[in-house]
């Protein structure tokens, strides 16, 4: 593949529920294993202990009268802590890190979902995360119905999961929308056979390696 190895790259993977983040974050993870390259794995909200501690809350259905500003509060605080204390620290050290969702699902959800002004998220990125930013976010899409199906089997619900149909499709459509803004996204057809969907993943974390990614 060609891997710089020098450099630490941060690799995002966003979409709705059930689109195959956590599937596709192990494959890519086993990828670079497998060509030597350092990585780290994580999450959003989450990756470290305190953040776990604010997902918690955030997950937490017995919080169902949380205001939709304290949720985007709380989803920066525990970005905050987890990109001081884990993500740059690795990315400093040379390592890839893959992390299932970041700010990203923070303008889908409480942006486009909740229906929070972008502006006021976009002055918290810019304030917590000054110019940090991923160098590539796999926008993973498929038709909220699909994805509810694929994770209906799992036990009780959380906060999130337990939101509409309707909910979800604003959530679907902001991440269509965000993908337009930059070319650091790229939107992968989730609806597509896994093999499939693995086969376009590594082209594109090739082109990620080579430098010819946007
Ligand atoms: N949230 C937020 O509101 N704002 C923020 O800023 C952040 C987060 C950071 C955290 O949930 C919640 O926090 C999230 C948004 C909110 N809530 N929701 N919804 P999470 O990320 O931990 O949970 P999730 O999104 O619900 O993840 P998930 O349900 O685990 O989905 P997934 O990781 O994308 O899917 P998966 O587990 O990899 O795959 C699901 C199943 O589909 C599994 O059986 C796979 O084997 C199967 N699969 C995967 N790909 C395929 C293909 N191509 N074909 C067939 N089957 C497949």
């Amino acid at each position: 593949m060609g891997l710089i190895l020098q450099k630490g790259r941060f690799i995002t993977l966003e979409g709705a529920e059930g689109v195959g983040k956590s599937t596709n974050l192990n494959f890519i993870a086993e990828l670079l294993e497998s060509q030597d390259v350092p990585c780290v794995v994580t999450r959003e909200p989450g990756g470290t202990p305190l953040a776990e501690r604010i997902r918690t809350i955030l997950l937490d259905k017995a919080e169902s009268d949380m205001h939709a500003m304290t949720e985007l509060l709380l989803m920066f605080a525990a970005r905050k802590q987890h990109v001081e204390s884990l993500i740059r620290p690795a990315l400093a050290a040379g390592k890839w890190v893959i992390c299932d969702r970041f700010t990203d699902s923070t303008y889908a959800y409480q942006g486009y979902g909740r229906e929070l002004d972008l502006a006021t998220i976009e002055t918290l990125e810019n304030l917590c995360l000054g110019s940090f930013r991923p160098d590539l976010t796999l926008v993973l899409d498929l038709p909220v119905g699909r994805g509810r199906d694929r994770v209906a089997a799992r036990g009780e619900k959380d906060r999130f999961e337990s939101e509409s149909d309707k909910f979800f499709d604003k959530v679907r459509e902001g991440f269509l929308q965000l993908a337009t803004r930059h070319p650091r996204y790229r939107v992968v057809d989730a609806s597509q056979p896994l093999e499939t969907v693995q086969a376009a993943i590594a082209g594109i974390i090739a082109e990620l390696g080579s430098g010819s990614h946007g």
